[in-house]
């Protein structure tokens, strides 16, 4: 095989969120989010499991870069908690709150690790979900005003800024099927909170220029979905077009085109007529960005609902009876092909090339991220302590040798973040999916880089992909 080697420039991160990794719920004036609440409502995660504890990162987080330094990590993506910065959700900074993320950072960059921060990966401060959450307006413009703040706090030393993570998930999974915080399950306030969380990307792009260095960039993360349909029959594609509008659309429409697709008004008309889309706010929305954010684990695939060979449901998010999409009752999901990592999604790499040429074409010039990608696995170590994950080093080989193929095919992909950096709290699953680089010991919370965690820190620091079958 010809080594598949990367652009020097190319950036080799890792990546994490807030509430599952860092615990210390209750320290340095926190305040309960959604998640908080959440997990702790019994029957809403596996076990009962939350992230009070979590792998403990408030406490160890100089250990963690110490590590990423280890592994040769040129840049690492972390989201910030709201509720440590304003734990209503409103009102002054916690200078405390502030202080952790700032020492962090500064541990990075001693490191020569880039930091890029997402403002935002789904910990709405519960205050805030009490007074209406993402589907109410004033909502975004909370979300501004705690962007200015983590931008004046933070601009000087952070170049990299993501305002959302994967505004789908807190919506449709949020508001819709509920199976992730707050757990709501109502198809109108999914479409409005979408509004208000797109409305939010853009007053906190805003807020965020206003106080920051012009040199900083400013991004969102998408977990944009490859959807395809079974088969080229009209209704088939009606129906993969439904979705594509549902996933991908309602967020890139107005975010890069200042614009809904009108064929998202026509599939939604039953349920709403989008009256809480105000005068300005599609200008507001559309701000020009520095790069886009790019998450990708598994393509969708779907079908008109007459079709035949039905699969059960690919949901991927916990059992839910109701759906996360409004407006396609008459839609089917099917199982994907092929090999499934512990998640059970279906592993398919030229899903994400198809995907980055996508948005190669809808977005010439902005430079692409991948901000996700990565793989569940039932890591265990052997008895020497030692863990082996060779079908997680097969999953990264495939994906980064297709993020190769787009740039080879003229997209411009300045990096990725493999998530994730530790094993943590996967949401609704609780710890027993394990998508960490380093495996964590959760009764001793130790921390031991996998194999493929010495598999990425040498392509990271060659530029070339190892072989799969390299022994580390
Ligand atoms: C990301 O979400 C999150 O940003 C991160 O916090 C999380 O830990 C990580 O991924 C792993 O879950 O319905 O079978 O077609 C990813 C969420 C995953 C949502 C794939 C859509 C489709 C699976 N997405 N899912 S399926």
């Amino acid at each position: 095989m010809t080594p598949v080697s990367f652009p020097p420039a190319f950036l080799w991160g890792a990546a994490t969120s807030a509430y599952q990794i860092e615990g210390a719920v209750r320290e340095d004036g926190r305040t309960p989010s959604i998640w908080d609440t959440f997990s702790h409502t019994p029957g809403k995660t596996a076990g009962g499991e939350h992230g009070d504890i979590a792998v403990d990162h408030y406490h160890r987080y100089r250990d963690d870069v110490a590590l990423m330094a280890d592994l040769g990590l040129g840049a690492y993506r972390f989201s910030i908690s709201w509720s440590r910065v304003q734990p209503t959700g409103r009102g002054p900074a916690v200078q405390r709150g502030l202080d952790f993320y700032r020492r962090l950072v500064d541990e990075l960059l001693a490191k020569g690790i880039k930091p890029a921060v997402t403002l935002y990966h789904w910990d709405l401060p519960q205050e805030l979900e009490d007074a209406g959450g993402w589907p109410e307006r004033d909502t975004a413009y909370r979300f501004a005003e705690y962007a200015q703040i983590v931008g004046e706090a933070l601009g000087d030393r952070v170049e990299q800024w993501i305002t959302l993570n994967e505004p789908w998930c807190s919506a449709f999974l949020g508001y819709g099927s509920g199976v992730h915080a707050p757990g709501r399950t109502e198809p109108v306030a999914t479409l409005r909170a979408s509004h208000h969380l797109n409305l939010a990307h853009g007053l906190g792009a805003t807020a965020l220029r206003s106080v920051m260095p012009a040199r900083n960039t400013v991004a969102l993360s998408l977990n944009s979905s490859t959807v395809r349909p079974v088969s080229q029959d009209p209704a088939d594609l009606a129906a993969a077009r439904k979705i594509d509008d549902l996933a991908n659309g309602i967020y890139h429409g107005p975010i890069l085109h200042g614009a809904y697709p009108a064929s998202l008004f026509t599939a939604t008309e039953q349920l709403t007529d989008w009256s809480y889309v105000l005068d300005g706010d599609l200008a507001a929305i559309n701000q020009p960005l520095d790069a886009l954010g790019l998450n990708y684990y598994t393509p969708a695939l779907v079908s008109a609902s007459d079709a035949e060979q039905a699969g059960p449901r690919a949901d991927g998010h916990g059992a839910s009876e109701h759906s996360p999409w409004p407006g396609a009752d008459d839609v089917l999901f099917h199982q994907t092909p092929g090999d499934r990592t512990a998640m059970g999604w279906s592993i398919d790499p030229t899903g994400l090339h198809e995907l980055i040429m996508r948005y190669t074409r809808e977005a010439p010039g902005l430079p692409l991220y991948i901000t996700e990608n990565g793989a569940a696995y039932d890591d265990k170590p052997d008895s020497e302590g030692r863990v082996h994950d060779p079908e997680r080093i097969a999953y990264l080989h495939g994906h980064l040798a297709a993020v190769r193929r787009a740039i080879t095919d003229g997209a411009d992909v300045r990096g990725y973040y493999l998530w994730s950096l530790l094993d943590n709290f996967e949401w609704a699953y609780g710890y027993e999916k394990r998508f960490g680089a380093v495996y964590v010991d959760y009764a001793t919370l130790t921390r031991t880089p996998k194999s493929s965690a010495h598999w990425y820190a040498k392509a990271a620091r060659t530029g070339t992909l190892p072989e799969v079958d390299e022994v580390f």
